[in-house]
């Protein structure tokens, strides 16, 4: 069977870094070899860029460089870890792929849509993930478990209706895309969200097994 992609989405203090790790264990379980990434960064350049976009003392970064500096290192993570692992038949699972664009740059700062199609279609070679995780909750909720994390980063840093925009925005791509999304309720208690995480898989897994 050929390799897939999985990303998990989601706003602030959506529980994606603590989630990612029960997942990746759930998936391995199952035997399937397994690559797990996370954007932006991933590669030596990705890494780079990430910490020259999330550095809180880089003030004034225009929208058009923020989301061209994304894309840079999707391309770079696409054409050396993401493309080489699927055809290898293997699985990825990426903490934020191009949704996050169109949430963050496209509903958050006002990129249009347009703009960012296009980027994906040569930038990131076209690619959709096969199943996207979206962990749903509260701006506020999220941002108070956030808060707790200490000093936050430039994006961080932005205004709760900017966060707002970002919601609506994953959101709405989840409901034009049911096939490919799952909305999980991650302001519920840690367990039930990686039980609700994991189920997903489980029910990806089946349908791509009985497809084949
Ligand atoms: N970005 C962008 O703008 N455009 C793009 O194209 C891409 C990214 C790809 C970095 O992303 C930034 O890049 C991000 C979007 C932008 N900026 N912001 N904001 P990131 O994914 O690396 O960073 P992050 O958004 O800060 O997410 P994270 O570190 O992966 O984690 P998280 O989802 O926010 O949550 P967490 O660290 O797993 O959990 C936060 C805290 O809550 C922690 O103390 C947990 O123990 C706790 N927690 C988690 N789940 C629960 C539940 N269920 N109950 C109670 N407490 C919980």
């Amino acid at each position: 069977m050929s390799g897939c992609l999985i990303s998990l989405e989601g706003g602030e203090g959506a529980g994606k870094s603590t989630v990612l790790a029960d997942l990746r264990a759930h998936i391995e379980a199952r035997g399937i070899v397994l690559r797990v990434t996370r954007e932006p960064g991933g590669t030596a350049l990705g890494e780079s860029i990430r910490d020259l976009v999330l550095d809180g003392s880089m003030q004034d970064v225009c929208a058009e460089s923020e989301l061209l500096l994304m894309f840079a290192a999707r391309a770079q993570l696409v054409r050396e870890l993401i493309r080489p692992a699927l055809e290898r038949g293997d699985w990825v699972l990426t903490d934020r792929f191009t949704d996050a664009s169109y949430a963050y740059q496209g509903g958050g700062r006002g990129q249009p849509k347009e703009r960012i199609a296009d980027l994906e279609r040569w930038a990131a070679d076209g690619l959709r993930p096969d199943l996207t995780l979206l962990l749903d909750l509260p701006v506020e909720m999220g941002r108070a478990r956030a808060d707790k994390r200490g000093v936050p980063d430039r994006i961080e840093s932005e205004q709760a209706e900017f966060f707002d925009r970002v919601r609506a925005s994953y959101r709405a791509r989840a409901e034009k895309e049911p096939g490919r999304f799952r909305i999980i309720d991650s302001s519920r208690e840690l367990a039930e969200v990686r039980d609700a995480a994991c189920a997903a898989i489980d029910q990806f897994m089946a349908a791509r097994s009985s497809a084949s």
